[in-house]
């Protein structure tokens, strides 16, 4: 049975991932990792042993990975793509010196990684719809000059060393758990508060700008089974492009009308936040993690739609 760290457990994936992969492996076996200002806290404290896992500090990683005999940790330590644009330089030393930290520690404790990349990493240049697996990744935000970079120091780390990286590249996670902090494709989470609130939502990102989104227990199932995933199937190890619904503020606009017909949006478009989000795919292609780990995501806009309302509506009242 796997035992598995966690770095960032009390983020927006990391918080539920830390839950489901507890359910899957039996909670004495997933560690809940954090930095000291974002505790865990409730189920996440009481439902598994949590410890302080600083990616600057890979020493202290080391001895937790000794400690609870890690074999697998999911380093999902990182800033996101608009934070990151105002901390450049925080935003690298997060996402890639502690990313040579974390490979440090698998190498030398012989641990499988997962850090994922995100559609982030693609550019301007790269092929917008259908995006291949294989394709041209010049990104002109740091945070997508990070997840390239993660794709390839991940990359190297096993070629090099046989460190058994894997990874994906998310679409923007939707979930109504643990809102996201300082995203692109916020926007298609906010969307959802502001309709069951009953407020007129302002949209950030421009009429008919597509980008490839994903429902948070989809992105939990692709991060789950790409660890699980019969090596000598696999050609690629980390990046794979895992797709399962691209649309534009209007599309979510409408699904979620179709359920409070009084919904209202009008558009107050971000600079920065658009000029991301034109740099991202419209639709990427994922047949490669389809056909080398079975990749099928359960979720489309609707259903996603229904069940997000349902659980914001218990959540907020
Ligand atoms: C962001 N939600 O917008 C994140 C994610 C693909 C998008 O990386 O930065």
């Amino acid at each position: 049975m796997r035992n598995i760290l966690i770095i960032g457990s009390t983020g927006q994936i990391g918080s539920e991932l830390t839950r489901e992969l507890r359910a899957s492996y039996g909670g004495s076996h997933v560690v809940a990792g954090y930095i000291v200002g974002a505790e865990p806290k409730g189920d996440l404290l009481e439902g598994g042993p949590s410890a302080i896992t600083d990616v600057m500090d890979g020493q202290h990683i080391a001895e937790v990975v000794k400690e609870y005999k890690i074999d697998t940790i999911y380093n999902l330590a990182a800033l996101l793509s608009v934070v990151a644009e105002s901390r450049p330089r925080l935003a690298w030393k997060i996402g890639i010196d502690g990313l040579w930290k974390v490979l440090e520690v698998a190498r030398e404790n012989h641990c499988a990684v997962f850090t994922p990349s995100s559609i982030g990493s693609f550019g301007a240049d790269t092929p917008h719809d259908n995006t291949p697996q294989d394709t041209i990744q010049r990104p002109r935000t740091i945070y997508g000059i990070s997840k390239v970079t993660t794709e390839l120091l991940s990359d190297y780390y096993h070629l090099k060393y046989g460190v058994d990286t894997r990874s994906v590249r998310f679409p923007g996670v939707i979930s109504y758990v643990t809102p996201p902090g300082g995203g692109t494709t916020d926007y298609a989470v906010d969307i959802y508060y502001s309709a069951v609130r009953g407020e007129k939502f302002i949209c950030p990102i421009g009429k008919g700008t597509l980008m490839d989104m994903i429902y948070m227990p989809d992105a939990l199932k692709a991060a789950i089974d790409i660890m699980e995933a019969d090596p000598t199937r696999l050609i690629h190890h980390n990046g794979f492009n895992v797709a399962s619904m691209s649309f534009d503020p209007e599309t979510i606009f409408q699904a979620i009308k179709k359920h409070v017909p009084q919904f209202e949006m009008e558009y107050l478009v971000d600079p920065l936040k658009q000029s991301i989000a034109d740099s991202w795919p419209n639709k990427m292609d994922d047949t490669c993690a389809r056909q080398e780990w079975d990749w099928q995501p359960n979720y489309d806009l609707d259903s996603m739609t229904e069940d997000m309302l349902k659980h914001l509506r218990e959540k907020l009242g």
